[in-house]
C-alpha cells in the first residue's frame, strides 16, 4: 500500500486490539505450545466453538484513552490524557492493570493534583516504573503525527504520565517509532528498518537520565540500542528457536524485555515459517508467533500487531478475528479519524 494509507492506519489500530484480546488467554504462561496457539486462533474462525467475545485488557483500554484524547484535543494534552486514564480505570478497574500503575491511576483522579507527571515519579521508591505500560499504548501517537520529532516527543510524554523511568518511556518511543516507520512502508527493507531504529534510539538514549537508570539497573549504557543489535543478529540467522528468542530478548513485563521482542516477531514472520501454518499470511503469523513466546503475550502481541498491521494493512486481518474481539470495530473507526488528523494541513507551517 501507499505510505500512510488509510488501510495501514486501520491495520495498525485493529491488529493491536486483536493482539491484546487473543493474547490474554496466555498472559503469564511460561510455556505455550504452538499447538495451543493454533487451536485458540482456529476457534476464532468457528463461531460454534468460540467462547464468545474476547475482552480487551488494560493495553487497549489505555490506548483508547490515548486515541480519544488525541482526537478531542487535536494533539497532545497531558491534563486531558491523564484525566481519561484515571476515569477509565475507575470505571473498569478489572482490566488486568499492572500492580504498580494502579497507584498512579488512583492519584491521577484527585482534583487537587497540580502536576500530572508527579504520581508516576513517586513509583518504585522514586525511580519510576520500567514496565511496558507506556509502550503498550504508544501506537496511536504514530498515527496522529506525521513528523517523527512529534511522534517521539508525544509518545515519551504520554508514557511519562505513568512511567517515569527511562527504561519505561524510551520503550514507548521505540514502539511509536517502529509503527511510524512501518506506516511509511519501511519494513519492505527489513535491514534498513532495523538500522534506522538503531540510529534513532542512539539519539533517544543519549542523555544522562538514560545513562543513570541503565547504570542503576545494571543494563548496557544504551539498553534499547543493545537489544536492537540483538534483534539484528537474530534476524540474520537462518533458524532461531523460541528459547533463544526468550533468552536473548525476553518476554516479560519490562519494556526492555518486550518492545524489542515485539519488533523481532514482526521481522521474523515476514517469511513463512515451518512452525506456522502455510495458509497463514504475515499478520496471522506475527500474532501466532507472539503468543507462542509465552510471558506477557497480550502486550507483545498488541505491540507486534500494531507494527505488523501498519505494514500489511487492514486487508490482511481475518474478518472472523475482528468479529471475536471487543473493541476491534471501534479501533477501525478511530483509525479513520486519526488518518484525518494525521493528514490535516500543518498548523502555522
Ligand atoms: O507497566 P504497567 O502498566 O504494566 C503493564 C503490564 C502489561 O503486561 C499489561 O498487559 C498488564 O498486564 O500489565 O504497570 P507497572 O505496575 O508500572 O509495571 C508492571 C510491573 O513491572 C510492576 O508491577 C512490577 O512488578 C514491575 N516493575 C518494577 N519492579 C521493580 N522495580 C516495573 N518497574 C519496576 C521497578 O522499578
Ligand atoms: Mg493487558
Ligand atoms: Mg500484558
Amino acid at each position: 500500500g501507499a505510505p500512510a494509507s488509510l488501510s495501514r492506519f486501520r491495520g495498525a489500530l485493529v491488529a493491536a486490539v486483536l493482539g491484546d484480546c487473543v493474547g490474554g488467554e496466555f498472559e503469564g504462561a511460561e510455556e505455550v505450545p504452538m499447538e495451543s496457539v493454533l487451536q485458540h486462533l482456529s476457534n476464532l474462525d468457528d463461531e460454534t466453538k468460540g467462547n464468545g467475545i474476547l475482552e480487551y485488557s488494560d493495553d487497549t483500554a489505555m490506548a483508547r484513552c490515548v486515541v480519544q484524547s488525541l482526537l478531542t484535543r487535536a494533539g497532545f494534552d497531558e491534563q486531558d490524557m491523564a484525566r481519561r486514564f484515571a476515569k477509565e480505570y475507575s470505571m473498569s478497574p478489572g482490566r488486568g492493570y499492572g500492580s504498580g500503575v494502579i497507584q498512579v491511576l488512583k492519584k491521577l483522579s484527585s482534583p487537587q493534583l497540580s502536576d500530572v507527571y508527579q504520581p508516576a515519579k513517586d513509583q518504585f521508591n522514586g525511580r519510576g516504573s520500567f514496565g511496558n505500560g507506556g509502550a503498550m499504548r504508544a501506537a496511536p501517537f504514530a498515527l496522529a503525527f506525521p513528523e517523527p520529532a512529534d511522534v517521539k516527543r508525544c509518545a515519551c510524554q504520554g508514557a511519562m504520565l505513568t512511567h517515569s523511568c527511562s527504561l519505561g518511556y524510551n520503550g514507548a518511543v521505540l514502539q511509536a517509532l517502529a509503527v511510524h516507520l512501518s506506516l511509511q512502508g519501511a519494513i519492505d527493507k527489513p535491514q534498513q528498518f532495523i538500522s534506522r531504529l538503531i540510529t534513532e534510539m542512539e539519539e533517544v538514549e543519549d542523555n544522562k537520565e538514560t545513562r543513570n537508570d541503565a547504570r542503576i539497573l545494571k543494563e548496557a549504557e544504551k539498553p534499547f540500542c543493545e537489544r536492537l543489535h540483538r534483534v539484528r543478529d537474530l534476524m540474520d540467522r537462518s533458524t532461531v528457536s523460541i528459547e533463544e528468542v526468550i533468552s536473548e530478548l525476553g518476554n516479560g513485563i519490562a519494556a526492555l524485555h518486550s518492545v524489542p521482542t515485539a519488533i523481532f516477531c514482526v521481522l521474523h514472520c515476514l517469511q513463512p515459517r515451518e512452525c506456522l501454518p502455510a495458509n497463514y499470511g504475515g499478520l496471522e503469523r506475527t500474532i501466532a508467533y507472539s503468543l507462542a513466546l509465552g510471558g506477557d503475550t497480550d502486550t507483545i502481541a498488541c505491540m507486534a500487531g500494531a507494527i505488523a498491521g501498519a505494514h500489511y494493512g487492514i486487508e490482511a486481518i481475518p474478518q472472523s478475528w475482528i468479529r471475536c474481539c471487543e473493541g476491534a470495530e471501534d479501533a477501525d473507526t478511530d483509525a479513520e479519524w486519526l488518518h484525518v488528523l494525521y493528514w490535516r494541513p500543518s498548523q502555522g507551517g
